[in-house]
């Protein structure tokens, strides 16, 4: 099925009830050379990337149930690259350059906004490792500076910086290549860009297992629409992983959690960036609507649910009146949650898994959306070579064996 707003829509609100009659045997309906599972931003981007760089056009996307609908339309948009060790901010800056002209690669407005992010620091503690970040991430080339607290309010007007609140601001981090986009935006253009390439992207479409054959090698993936050959799978699947890799016999390192966001009604503009409270557990910024835009943190307990506790966005709600007393009053209009699947290490698996033909792209926990354009375009390398990108090669499932982690402790500066 080619991608169109008809199509898509049709897709989407079309009840089960046509599939047997469309995949109706187990001979497989098409054979493609590459079938990925996922239709968020990820996988859609590998999809495009395919096409785009390595010519490899017979691909699908096979998404559960809407593109978009997973965390890539659920998440408060934070992209930046102020990781601290080598092979993160490798990665991660890597996005942030691709996302700097990923409007323009597209043709489609991903509002793209470097507006800049402070991470506020309220103790001895933070203000040690903020610095070490500064340092860090200057000897690798990625812009991060430090703000004395007159500077951050002078960057941030309604910041409260006596020294005698309960959490003094005490400094702050900025990067200012770093900011915001529009989440959906982002999956619908690269679904346009992947589909006008040739990509099949197939909604309503869960994968129920993984084929292999006799070699045990991939041959392709059953479906609630019937069975697909594929020479190779690409898993794409955030928060859902272990579930999609158990189904080819594999145990994968993840934890999946619910993780919340809220936005306000919409005000005039007064939080000119991104500002994040690792310490209070709070992070906010504005959309060009006018809402403010929150994040909570993750559950304590693991679940699939795209719900989460109310608990956590009370204590949300309290923190961000901590940092800012003048939103006290606001009232929000809805809040929403998702499933992140998060590793040992805070850090991603990009690449081969030990089965042939079968790769993965997952355990990008709560920070995964500032990845997406350099993700997609790692993974897609790594499926068309057959080999990890060397920026993506550190972040392989073998690490977990060896015990070489690139261990992010406060990987998105929230609260785990
Ligand atoms: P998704 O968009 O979730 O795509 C995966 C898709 O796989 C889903 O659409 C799902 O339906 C599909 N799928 C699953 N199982 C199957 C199956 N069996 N068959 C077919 N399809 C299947 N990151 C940041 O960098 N900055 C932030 O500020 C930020 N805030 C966040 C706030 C919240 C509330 C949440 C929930 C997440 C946040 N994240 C943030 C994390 C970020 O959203 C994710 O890491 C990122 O969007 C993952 O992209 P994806 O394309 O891999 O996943
Ligand atoms: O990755 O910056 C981040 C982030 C913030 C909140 C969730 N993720």
């Amino acid at each position: 099925m080619k991608f169109s707003a008809r199509s898509l829509f049709a897709n989407a609100l079309s009840g089960h009830e046509n599939w047997p009659e469309q995949f109706p045997d187990k001979e497989p309906k098409k054979e493609y050379d590459v079938v990925i599972v996922g239709g968020g931003g990820h996988g859609l981007g590998a999809a495009y990337y395919l096409a785009k760089k390595y010519g490899i056009t017979n691909v699908a996307v096979l998404e559960k149930g809407w593109i978009g609908g997973g965390n890539t339309g659920r998440n408060t948009t934070i992209i930046r690259s102020n990781y601290l060790f080598d092979e993160s901010a490798g990665i991660y800056d890597h996005a942030v350059d691709l996302w700097d002209g990923l409007s323009q690669e597209l043709n489609y407005n991903v509002m793209f906004s470097k507006r800049g992010v402070l991470m506020l620091a309220h103790n001895v503690h933070d203000v040690q490792s903020f610095q070490r970040h500064v340092h860090a991430n200057r000897l690798n080339g990625v812009d991060n500076k430090w703000l004395s607290p007159e500077e951050c309010q002078e960057f941030v007007p309604i910041l409260d910086i006596s020294q005698n609140r309960r959490y003094p601001v005490m400094g702050g981090a900025l990067q200012m290549r770093a900011g915001t986009a529009r989440h959906d935006s982002v999956a619908w253009g690269y679904a346009r860009a992947a589909s006008q390439l040739g990509v099949d992207i197939i909604q309503n479409c869960m994968v129920t297992g993984i084929r292999r054959g006799p070699d045990g090698a991939i041959e392709g993936v059953e479906t609630v629409k019937g069975y697909i050959g594929a020479k190779k799978v690409g898993v794409s699947a955030a928060g859902n992983t272990s579930v999609v890799m158990d189904m080819a016999g594999l145990r994968f390192p993840l934890e999946s959690y619910p993780l919340q966001a809220l936005v306000s009604e919409p005000i005039k503009p007064v939080v000119p960036c991104v500002i994040m409270s690792n310490a209070v557990h709070a992070y906010i910024s504005q959309s060009d609507k006018g809402e403010l835009v929150i994040g909570a943190g993750t559950d304590q307990y693991t679940s699939y649910s795209q719900r989460g506790a109310l608990h956590i966005v009370e204590h949300t709600l309290m923190s961000i009146c901590e940092i800012f007393p003048i939103f006290r009053r606001m009232r929000m209009l809805r809040n929403w949650g998702g499933v992140v699947d998060v590793t040992p290490d805070r850090s991603p698996i990009v690449g081969k898994t030990p089965i042939e033909g079968l790769f993965v792209n997952c355990g990008w926990g709560t920070g995964g959306f500032k990845a997406t354009p350099g993700a997609a375009d790692l993974f897609a390398y790594t499926i068309a070579k057959d080999e990890p990108h060397k920026i993506n090669a550190p972040f392989n499932l073998d690490r977990f064996v060896g015990g070489r982690l690139i261990d992010e402790a406060a990987a998105a500066a929230v609260a785990h």
